[in-house]
């Protein structure tokens, strides 16, 4: 098998889809921050097409590599080995998978190994715009709208000369842009918030203010935030996947990544310092994002939520095997058509019903196995952007919050690490804190509703939702997930 680099392109066996453009002659114009999987199925891709496109040399990806671990030294020596090249195995549910090599990664940076030289990189002119993909919880900005600054990880950055957070890097390299007269880039967030823009915002104003004010003012003045939504199904990459992956397209590829075939970015055109021609490549340019990402956010990732936290009490691990449960299915579908829906509005050229349709279509794809853990994980920073707005408008509009209750139920049951056959699993959930997880533990299983990730929903005002809510859990512990589900699916 060729191991993946520059030097081999040529070599791949002859299905595989290689970049036709010449990578020696492409330069970053992007710094991308924080190099998940997810960016590299969906915004690399968008590049990677731009790319191909003649003209276009000036817009390849830098990425950088802010955490400080193990797993990020080991994509940043893969990347670096491969050239920042490597293999995307689209899944289509009814023809055979795609391979393509992406090439618009054409350098990478693990921001650690010195954090000054990451900082004076992205100071330079030809970085225009630096896009982030750094989780749901990685904003620090609380259920009122305020960036945490009293947050141990904020406060700690602040005091450092030289930061190691993604605000302190582009707040410092924005200082030299500004002492150099090089010009602001664009921060361009990708990650599932309504209002990511808006949001990212506040977080880097905010961090910039508490360190400079007269920086934060020039930010302010000169700095643009697009909001976006972002859409493509990116399973996690374990080894077992890693060698399944290369077995099946001959490559030795140390970084291999697959996906769904459906790809979807929707963006808001204010770019403060150029932007490539992406519309070029699929992307829609549009002044409001809002109804976009509501949509995506409440009916996709909710019912991601809706499928992972009862269905990893339920046994399930995967999604296309839960897909398969049709309790599950009317769940799902009910949650859509009568909690969801109801309190949307589609944007201009979707129908609600029919997305809901095909997001059932996307999940039932039996060739990508999305796992459920992956999904279940750090659900308390997703709870809040995926369902919150659905749980408090079912609430004032006296619709029927029992699917809501449920969930909610399943999160603080999950908590406890054991599915309903006793067999353990890891609950990833970095954002809780062990007063949380004391709540969640509570004898009395009301008082799980106090935890952190509810804050600001207002649910103690309505005590109706905190007795089913109470039942529920009880239902639960007492007879499990499924006859729990049974009993409520017609309600
Ligand atoms: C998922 C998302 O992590 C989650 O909870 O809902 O990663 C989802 O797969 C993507 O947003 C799809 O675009």
């Amino acid at each position: 098998m060729p191991a993946l680099a520059n030097s081999t392109l040529g070599q791949l066996p002859a299905p595989i889809i290689v970049p036709t453009y010449d990578r020696a002659a492409i330069r970053p114009g992007i710094a991308h921050m924080s190099v998940g999987n997810f960016h590299r199925a969906h915004q690399a891709v968008y590049l990677d097409r731009v790319l191909a496109m003649p003209g276009n040399a000036e817009w390849g990806i830098l990425g950088i590599g802010i955490m400080d671990d193990a797993r990020e030294r080991a994509k940043a020596d893969a990347l670096h080995a491969q050239d920042g090249l490597y293999t995307l195995t689209e899944c289509p549910a009814d023809a055979p998978d795609t391979v393509r090599v992406i090439g618009s990664i054409v350098d990478y940076l693990h921001a650690p190994d010195d954090r000054a030289a990451t900082i004076r990189r992205l100071a330079d002119p030809a970085i225009r715009i630096v896009s982030m993909t750094v989780t749901e919880g990685g904003y620090y900005v609380d259920e009122a709208g305020q960036f945490q600054l009293d947050h141990p990880t904020i406060a700690e950055d602040l005091a450092r000369d030289v930061p190691h957070t993604v605000f302190g890097l582009l707040t410092e390299a924005l200082r030299l842009r500004r002492d150099g007269g090089v010009g602001p880039f664009t921060i361009l967030s990708c990650d599932n918030l309504p209002h990511n823009g808006h949001v990212a915002r506040t977080a880097f104003l905010s961090w910039a203010r508490a360190r400079d004010a007269a920086l934060a003012d020039w930010i302010a003045a000169h700095v643009t935030f697009p909001c976006t939504m972002v859409d493509r199904i990116t399973p996690a990459v374990r080894d077992a996947d890693i060698a399944r992956l290369d077995a099946a397209s001959g490559v030795d590829d140390r970084a291999p990544v697959f996906c769904e075939d459906f790809i979807q970015w929707v963006v808001e055109d204010s770019f403060c310092a150029g932007r490539p021609p992406l519309e070029a490549a699929g992307v829609l340019f549009t002044k409001d994002v809002a109804p976009y990402e509501q949509v995506k956010l409440r009916m996709l990732n909710a019912s991601h939520s809706m499928l992972g936290l009862p269905g990893v009490l339920m046994g399930y691990r995967v999604v296309s095997d839960i897909m398969r449960d049709p309790d599950v299915i009317e769940l799902l579908e009910r949650y859509l058509g009568f909690d969801a829906e109801p309190l949307l509005t589609a944007p201009p050229g979707m129908e609600l019903h029919e997305y809901g349709a095909l997001l059932l279509r996307r999940f039932r794809n039996q060739a990508i196995s999305d796992q459920l853990l992956r999904i279940a994980s750090d659900s308390a920073s997703k709870l809040p952007v995926f369902v919150k707005d659905t749980a408090t408008g079912t609430l004032a509009r006296g619709g029927n919050p029992v699917r809501i209750a449920f969930l909610l139920a399943c999160f603080a049951e999950y908590l406890r690490g054991t599915d309903d056959s006793g067999a353990a699993y890891t609950v990833a959930e970095p954002h809780l804190t062990p007063d949380d997880l004391a709540l969640a533990g509570d004898a009395d299983p009301g008082r799980a509703l106090g935890m952190s990730v509810f804050a600001g929903w207002g649910l103690e005002d309505h005590p109706a939702f905190v007795a089913l809510f109470v039942r529920l859990r009880r239902a639960i512990r007492a007879d499990g997930v499924r006859p729990t589900l049974r009993a409520i699916i017609a309600q």
